[in-house]
C-alpha cells in the first residue's frame, strides 16, 4: 500500500466538493435540457427536435449501412442459370401486356399503377451477385432492372414510410421489407436474368431483388407495391421463419 498515490484529506476534499458540483451541474444541464425539449412543438406527439434527430439518425444510418455492407458482386462471367424454386402466386400464365402494378400510399389509398414499360424506362443497373435461398443452395447471377430508389422517388412523401409490402397479383405470395432494406443501393426491380427478359417461372414481368437477404424476400412477378407505416405480413415469416431474413 505503501507506493500508492496518497493525497491529503484537504485536496479529496476539494475533489470530491468539486466532482459533487460537475454532478450537480451536469444534473442542472439535464433537467433544462429535457425541459426544453419537452416545451418545444410537438408533431404527431413527438417533440419536433426529437422528431428531426430520429430523422437525420435514420438518414445517417442509412447512408452508413449502404457504404458498409454491400452484398459482394462478381465478374459477370461467373453468372450460372438459376433454377427455379417457389411458385407461390406465379402457376397462371400472365400476359406483360395486361399487367399492372398497383402502388398503395401510405393513407392505404390507390395512388398509381404502371405498366411494364414505364417500369424498363427508368434507369438501368446490373449486378451479379449469389442468391442464396433458405434451403440451402446458392448461385451466382446477374440480375437487370432498377435501383429501387428511382421507382421510390416517384413517390417521394410515401416512400418515407417505414415499410414496403409487396404481393403478387392474387395475393398467393407477398413479402414485408423495412425502408432501409428497400433504400439499399443493390435493392433492384428486375426484369432481366442472366442477361435475358425474366420468364414466367423465374418472376416476369417484374420481380424483387435484395441480395443481403434470403430469396424467400425476392418476390417474383410483384403485383402490388404498398407503402405503409405499420409492419407488412410476410408470407415466410407467418410460417416460422425470420421477418428480416437478412445475410
Ligand atoms: N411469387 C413468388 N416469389 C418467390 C417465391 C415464390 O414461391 N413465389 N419463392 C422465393 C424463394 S424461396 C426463392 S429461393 C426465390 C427463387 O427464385 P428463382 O425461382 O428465380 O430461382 O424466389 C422467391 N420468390
Ligand atoms: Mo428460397
Amino acid at each position: 500500500m505503501t507506493d500508492e498515490p496518497r493525497i491529503s484529506e484537504a485536496e479529496f476534499r476539494t475533489r470530491s466538493r468539486r466532482s459533487v458540483l460537475t454532478g450537480a451541474a451536469a444534473a442542472a444541464a439535464g433537467f433544462l435540457g429535457w425541459r426544453w425539449i419537452q416545451t418545444q412543438e410537438t408533431n404527431d406527439r413527438i417533440p419536433k427536435v426529437l422528431r428531426s434527430v430520429h430523422e437525420r439518425n435514420a438518414d445517417i444510418w442509412q447512408t452508413l449501412y449502404s457504404r458498409e455492407r454491400l452484398a459482394p458482386t462478381f465478374d459477370p462471367s461467373r453468372a450460372r442459370p438459376i433454377r427455379i424454386n417457389g411458385r407461390h402466386g406465379i402457376r397462371d400464365e400472365i400476359d406483360a401486356a395486361q399487367w399492372r402494378m398497383s402502388v398503395v400510399g401510405r393513407s392505404g389509398e390507390l395512388v398509381g399503377r404502371h405498366t411494364i414499360e414505364e417500369i424498363t424506362n427508368l434507369p438501368f443497373t446490373e449486378m451479379t451477385v449469389e442468391h442464396k435461398c433458405v434451403e440451402g443452395w446458392s448461385e451466382i447471377v446477374t440480375w437487370g432492372g432498377t435501383p429501387f430508389t428511382k421507382f421510390a422517388a416517384l413517390y417521394p412523401e410515401d416512400a418515407r414510410a417505414p415499410y414496403v409490402s409487396l404481393e403478387t397479383p392474387d395475393g398467393d405470395y407477398y413479402v414485408g421489407i423495412d425502408r432501409d432494406s428497400m433504400m439499399h443501393p443493390q435493392t433492384l426491380l428486375c426484369w432481366e436474368l442472366n442477361r435475358a427478359p425474366l420468364d414466367q417461372w423465374h418472376g416476369a414481368p417484374l420481380r424483387l431483388v435484395t441480395p443481403l437477404k434470403y430469396g424467400i424476400k425476392q418476390i417474383k412477378r410483384i403485383g402490388r407495391i404498398a407503402f405503409t407505416d405499420t409492419r407488412p405480413d410476410d408470407y415466410w415469416a407467418s410460417r416460422g421463419y425470420d421477418w428480416y431474413s437478412g445475410l
